[in-house]
């Protein structure tokens, strides 16, 4: 169906846990199209244009690119429960610190732990991604610093939660539980044995991972990737065109990057853009035409 929610994710995708946890708040029927953990991913680039990480959102021929937009999307979309009932752009900001401070601390906990045992191709497929290396000498030398840190960031979550609030930001689960929670999934996910390990001195954030948790996903159903293919050729994207106050128009050419990691470019013709998201029209003979959606923050734009 045109309107059906696809996730395009993996199991053990942290940040497509984000999106599931969010299904889960917002009681959401969704599609399930389980894409390559490494390159190629020739059902997903047709779609996205070249944008290789995961999740991808897809909506008949919308695609939403990273978890920022997806998560704007559904409030959109589906604003009841909000996911921000109080706070409207913090928890935007502490997906910042979620994504770019945590992240990469759960990433050496976990790589440092189990890296000897990580596939060659995957090591590269990384390596390549984040136009680094992948070494899982190094990450383990970094285990005992990113322990620290990554206590440090719980320990904000901790203080948050002091005053006996069941989520971060008070009665109701939102986004930056969204947010929080992905670090400690992961972690849990990967390193059952050494889960207990991080959180042992928190007790506050095991009772609210416990809540968490029992938020569930939604109703999944799985869908396979040439259906999600078929039902983008079908659709008709339901952006609409607008000038961006800072001068960009319907119908210039741009291209857009991640600034961080998996920076490939995405060349299209811009549908609207503004302070929060990028839409970019484009085609593909598997596809036809879509209009793919970034958001901003993390993100570049340029002309061509
Ligand atoms: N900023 C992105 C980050 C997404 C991300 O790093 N996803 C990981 C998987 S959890 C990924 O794509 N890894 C490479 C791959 O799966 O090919 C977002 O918020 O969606």
């Amino acid at each position: 169906m045109a309107d059906d929610i696809i996730l395009h994710n993996y199991p053990n995708s942290p940040f497509s846990e984000k999106i599931r946890v969010a299904f889960g708040i917002k009681k959401l029927a969704w599609r399930s199209v389980v894409q390559p953990v490494i390159m190629p991913k020739p059902d997903l680039l047709p779609l996205t244009g070249g944008y290789r990480k995961i999740p991808v959102m897809q909506i008949g021929a919308d695609i939403y690119c990273d978890t920022q937009i997806i998560l704007r999307e559904l409030e959109r979309r589906f604003p009841e429960p909000s996911l921000s009932p109080q706070n409207k752009g913090a928890p935007y900001a502490i997906g910042f610190w979620a994504d770019r401070q945590v992240f990469p601390a759960a990433v050496a906990i976990i790589f440092g732990e189990i890296g000897d045992m990580v596939p060659e191709d995957f090591k590269k497929d990384r390596a390549a991604m984040s136009g680094g290396g992948f070494s899982s000498e190094a990450l383990k030398r970094a285990v005992p610093f990113m322990r620290e840190q990554y206590r440090a960031h719980l320990a904000f979550l901790s203080d948050q939660l002091a005053d006996g609030r069941p989520f971060w930001g008070g009665a109701q689960p939102g986004l930056a539980d969204i947010h929080a929670f992905m670090n400690p999934w992961f972690v849990n996910s990967a390193l059952p044995h050494k889960a207990k390990e991080t959180t042992a001195e928190f007790p506050l954030i095991e009772a609210w991972y416990e809540r968490v948790k029992a938020i569930g996903h939604g109703t999944r159903t799985d869908m396979t990737p040439a259906e999600a293919l078929a039902i983008a050729k079908a659709a008709t994207s339901t952006a609409r065109e607008a000038a961006d106050p800072n001068g960009r128009k319907p119908g210039d050419a741009v291209t857009v990057a991640a600034d961080d990691y998996g920076r490939d470019p995405i060349a299209g013709t811009l549908v609207f853009s503004n302070a929060q998201e990028i839409a970019i029209r484009r085609e593909h003979p598997a596809v036809g035409e879509v209009v793919v959606h970034f958001p901003r923050a993390g993100f570049t734009v340029t002309a061509g």
